[in-house]
């Protein structure tokens, strides 16, 4: 059955137009009418069918429903060209040479999630219940048995049109909620007045950093740096001038850093700056430069040029039993720069 032709309504699909009727000739014109924009859209369509007139007749009847149709004369074939580019919709026989119509839906329900989804509809001569289970359970959306009537055709198509749809706004919903919580994620991650990472951000980091320390034994340090006298400058400016300056400060420590170095804002006036691949000596020389271009910055106060202290710590596991221990130690560098007179860098030897 598979052979023979899968139309209803040859006379209409084939006589040529001379003789059609004009009853004929308005449907056709009303079909060629709705075939210019198909209701949800130009369908990919692929025909399966190991008879050619089948093909050829079933080709230019998708095409009559303004679709793009290209055919495959068996499954194997039918699978190779969907590799290669996908269809919307494919209108499979049954009984194929190479590979059959349930090998071809089994393999493509497989394949499913690797790319849109593709509708899957029989159209065999097989009208008994068993091979209608046997079609759905292989994954079939649609069943439809030869001969083929082009407007039952047409309805099948529509709604696989309005199913792929569906389909498609429910793929761009997900693709924009997953775009929203990764935006919703980093946004959690950052500080808004200064736009560098926060202190979430900073203990997450620290924790893999942590173990990629114990694990491979790299050299880390850790600076921690903070304004000088920052509270007498908003006692004289106010706090949205020392807010601006907060943003300033943080815009050019982050300048003064290494690609691979890391800066979070700690709280307050507070920056922490994560080195990696640094020794003790290296770090204290570069988090120099960062001091030194903050006081370039030539930020006014009531007692001259704008500085910050910095303390830094070199990550030692020999005395460092956890990262509070390395923070612990970053903190006491800084006090002491703070008690040496400020604008200044002051290292923590471990021993
Ligand atoms: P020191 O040199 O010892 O660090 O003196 P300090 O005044 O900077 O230190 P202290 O800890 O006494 O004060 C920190 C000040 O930082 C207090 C607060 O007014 C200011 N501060 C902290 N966070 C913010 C912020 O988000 N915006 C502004 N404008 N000021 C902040
Ligand atoms: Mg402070
Ligand atoms: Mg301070």
């Amino acid at each position: 059955m598979s052979s023979s032709s899968p139309f209803v309504h040859q006379a209409t699909l084939l006589a040529p137009v001379e003789s059609r009727s004009s009853f004929d000739a308005a449907a056709e014109e009303a079909r060629e009418e709705r075939a210019a924009e198909p209701r949800y859209g130009r369908l990919k369509v692929l025909v399966v069918d190991g008879d050619s007139l089948s093909r050829v007749e079933l080709r230019q009847a998708v095409h009559r429903l303004g679709h793009e149709c290209r055919t495959a004369k068996d499954g194997l074939e039918a699978w190779e060209m969907l590799q290669a580019d996908r269809a919307d919709v494919v209108l499979s026989d049954w009984s194929l040479p190479r590979m059959g119509g349930v090998e071809l839906c089994r393999r493509m329900r497989a394949a499913d999630g690797e790319g849109p989804y593709t509708y899957f509809i029989f159209m065999t001569g097989f009208d008994d219940r068993e091979h209608f289970l046997r079609g759905m359970e292989a994954g079939a959306d649609d069943y439809h048995t030869k001969p083929v009537d082009i407007e039952e055709l047409e309805a099948r198509l529509v709604s696989a049109g309005r199913v792929l749809s569906l389909y498609h706004k429910l793929a761009d919903k997900n693709l924009q909620l997953r775009r929203d919580s990764q935006n919703s994620f980093q946004a959690a991650r950052v500080d808004p007045l200064t736009g560098v990472a926060n202190r979430l951000r900073m203990d997450e980091d620290l924790e893999v950093l942590w173990s990629r320390a114990q694990r491979y034994g790299h050299p880390f340090a850790a600076a921690l740096c903070d304004i000088d006298e920052f509270k007498k400058y908003n006692d004289r400016f106010g706090h949205v001038a020392g807010d601006e300056v907060l943003r300033r400060v943080a815009q050019a420590v982050r300048k003064g850093l290494r690609q691979g170095d890391a800066l979070y804002r700690y709280g307050g006036e507070e920056f922490l700056v994560l080195l990696p691949e640094q020794s003790l000596a290296e770090a204290v020389r570069a988090m120099d430069r960062v001091r030194g271009a903050i006081e370039q910055l030539a930020i006014p106060t009531p007692t001259g040029a704008l500085t910050i202290s910095v303390g830094v710590a070199e990550l030692d596991l020999a005395v460092d039993r956890t990262l509070k221990d390395w923070l612990r130690r970053t903190d006491a560098a800084l006090y002491q720069a703070k008690e040496g007179g400020r604008n200044r860098v002051e290292a923590c030897f471990s021993r």
